[in-house]
């Protein structure tokens, strides 16, 4: 170590001494042969295009169907967020709670910065200034990450405004979130997400993922955007946003946070059903994966996107289930690890019924069965949001959009009814903390087991998750006019274990008793666990569903119910003395409701 601190500081790596030194203690770090600063321009796209058709890094797609698409095949041993590895660095552990890895500053110098060291001989060092949130707006904070791969660079170029529009407005508040990423030797050993919430900076090595190297993303967007939202009065969600319209054109806008893989990008982009299209109703989306969220000046809560670009799970979209997405993403789209077939054209299971003959898999092989499925379960496609065909005219709205409902859900074959509304903002917020969801292909690990993710940030909260509900609990305190908050269940099954709810587009009546909730309307019946549609609330006109099977969506079983709050209780139990006392006392109701 003694080396690496006389060629960099440990200020400058952390953006401390400003936008230069930080690039030249990169620099000395990383030792790469040649710096890139990037503008964001067309021209250095179309040039990073060529150099990765060139090495390999890109496959040019069919450019008469996918123009200006390319496919990227990552190393297998680097397809998803690694959250074993993801490390907060607060000054003490308790900031970063019991639900996060934590190490000290001084152990991430010694263990993480040597494998930075070096790592970039021979490579390009890409400076990469952006912006997450509009450039005119006053909410936007600017990242600049360094990295040597230009599959990173051409991602944050569609995730976020990249280049000269960020170095301006760098040079003009001076102020940065600095981001080192290298992907050295993509090592699941030498493989460290580090965050540094109370100094604006983040560390990523060995991993090329999106989730782990796209480092507005996930790493400022919620992370160090959660810790500086609870500094600051505001709230970083991993939450989509929509406007849905009513026949009349009002729009009304909801956000909702789902766990990763759950469909929030299919309920952001929904397409309403045929009836109620010609009724007038329509669904703009506004984002599908992170909203900022602050108080406005009318005492409401005002929602934004600070992404420019959807990074959406391929497996399952298909014109069927998100015809939005399949539009969005038929040209200036990066694949990553989705099957290619003759044709030249990217394929993922679901896109179609069958796989196409003469499929090769996202690892280049002949498409075999026998080696799993042709696309990676993780498989993503990047694509520009302005490429949306129901993309809000409100999308880059510099306040961002005033939201009337926050929605939780997550993956639940059973105990959780279709729809609740929450008794309080109170009780929404153990509603929110208590989100479980059967686990997905987005991060690594088992797929299938119900795991508790509250407000699905737990993989995200840069903080100490207890101070994280507290925040909550304050917010909806200070919000004087607060978002009603819900919880939703598309994946409820019945007995044969089959799906009891059409989801997708049919998703749209359940918004539907969202929105009357809102206006006040809407018949519910107040139960222990909080206000279920009443028998006849949601309009199932044209759908094969009978009161019976309506019933059994909305049942709230207490037996069931008795069995979740102990899970639920264990859980909480977790957080000890960092539970704050507002949600040990909704909780506490909830038990004794339920009797
Ligand atoms: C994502 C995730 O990539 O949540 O959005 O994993
Ligand atoms: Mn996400």
């Amino acid at each position: 170590m003694a080396s690496l601190t006389t060629d960099t500081s440990i200020d400058s790596l952390m953006g401390r001494n400003g936008l230069d030194q930080f690039v030249d203690a990169s620099a000395a770090l990383l030792r790469p042969d040649r710096i890139h600063w990037c503008d964001g321009s067309e021209a250095e796209y179309q040039q990073l295009v060529q150099e990765m058709l060139a090495d390999g890094t890109f496959i040019q797609l069919n450019q008469e169907t996918y123009p200006d698409s390319y496919l990227h095949r990552s190393n297998p041993n680097d397809v998803a967020r690694t959250e074993e590895v993801t490390f907060i660095c607060t000054p003490t552990r308790e900031g970063a709670g019991v639900t996060n890895n934590w190490m000290s500053l001084r152990d991430a110098e010694d263990r993480v910065l040597p494998i930075f060291e070096n790592s970039m001989n021979g490579r390009t060092m890409y400076v990469i200034p952006y912006l997450m949130g509009t450039p005119n707006s006053p909410f936007a904070i600017a990242g600049v990450e360094i990295t040597d791969s230009k599959y990173v660079v051409a991602n944050m170029r569609i995730m976020t405004r990249m280049g000269t529009v960020a170095l301006n407005h760098i040079r003009q508040t001076g102020s940065f979130v600095a981001g080192l990423h290298s992907t050295a030797d993509v090592n699941p050993q030498r493989r460290f997400i580090m965050h540094f919430p109370t100094e604006n900076a983040v560390w990523s090595v060995g991993s090329g993922y999106g989730g782990n190297a796209l480092l507005g993303k996930k790493c400022l967007a919620l992370r160090l955007g959660s810790y500086m939202g609870k500094e600051h009065d505001w709230m970083a969600e991993h939450m989509l946003i929509l406007g849905l319209e009513d026949p009349k054109c009002n729009v009304t806008y909801m956000a909702a946070a789902f766990p990763s893989a759950c469909g929030k990008t299919n309920l952001a982009m929904l397409v309403p059903p045929e009836e109620f299209a010609k009724q007038g109703y329509k669904v703009w989306t506004v984002g599908d994966d992170i909203a900022w969220m602050r108080i406005g000046a009318d005492g409401r809560l005002w929602a934004m996107n600070p992404e420019a670009g959807f990074f959406g799970v391929a497996p399952g979209t298909a014109v069927s289930t998100n015809p939005n997405m399949i539009a969005a993403s038929h040209k200036n789209t990066i694949y990553t690890n989705v099957a290619l077939t003759p044709d030249n054209e990217p394929w993922w299971e679901g896109l179609t019924d069958t796989p196409p003959a003469g499929l090769i898999d996202w690892q280049g092989r002949p498409y075999d069965p026998a080696n799993g499925p042709a696309a990676h379960p993780n498989s993503r496609m990047t694509a520009p949001a302005y490429q949306c065909p129901g993309i809000s005219s409100h999308w880059e709205d510099p306040q961002g959009v005033p939201i009337s409902a926050l929605i939780f859900g997550g993956r639940r074959a059973h105990v959780m009814p279709l729809v609740f509304q929450s008794l309080s903002w109170q009780h929404g917020t153990l509603i929110g903390a208590s989100v479980g969801s059967e686990t997905t292909a987005a991060a690594t690990g088992k797929v299938g087991v119900v795991r508790h993710d509250p407000m699905a940030m737990l993989p995200f909260c840069g903080n100490n998750m207890g101070e994280y509900f507290g925040h909550w609990l304050e917010m909806g305190q200070k919000i004087p006019n607060p978002p009603k908050i819900f919880h939703v269940n598309w994946f409820r099954k019945d007995d044969n274990g089959k799906f009891m709810w059409p989801g997708f587009g049919q998703n749209m009546r359940v918004l539907l008793w969202i929105l009357d909730r809102v206006n006040g309307a809407g018949a519910a019946v107040e139960t222990p666990i909080g206000y279920v549609p009443a028998p006849d609330a949601i309009n199932t006109d044209g759908l094969n569903i009978s009161p019976e099977l309506m019933a059994a969506l909305l049942k709230v079983d207490l037996d069931e119910w008795h069995e979740e709050v102990q899970g639920t209780g264990e859980f909480l139990a977790k957080f000890g003395s960092d539970l704050p006392a507002g949600i040990l006392a909704e909780y506490d109701a909830l038990v004794k409701r339920l009797g």
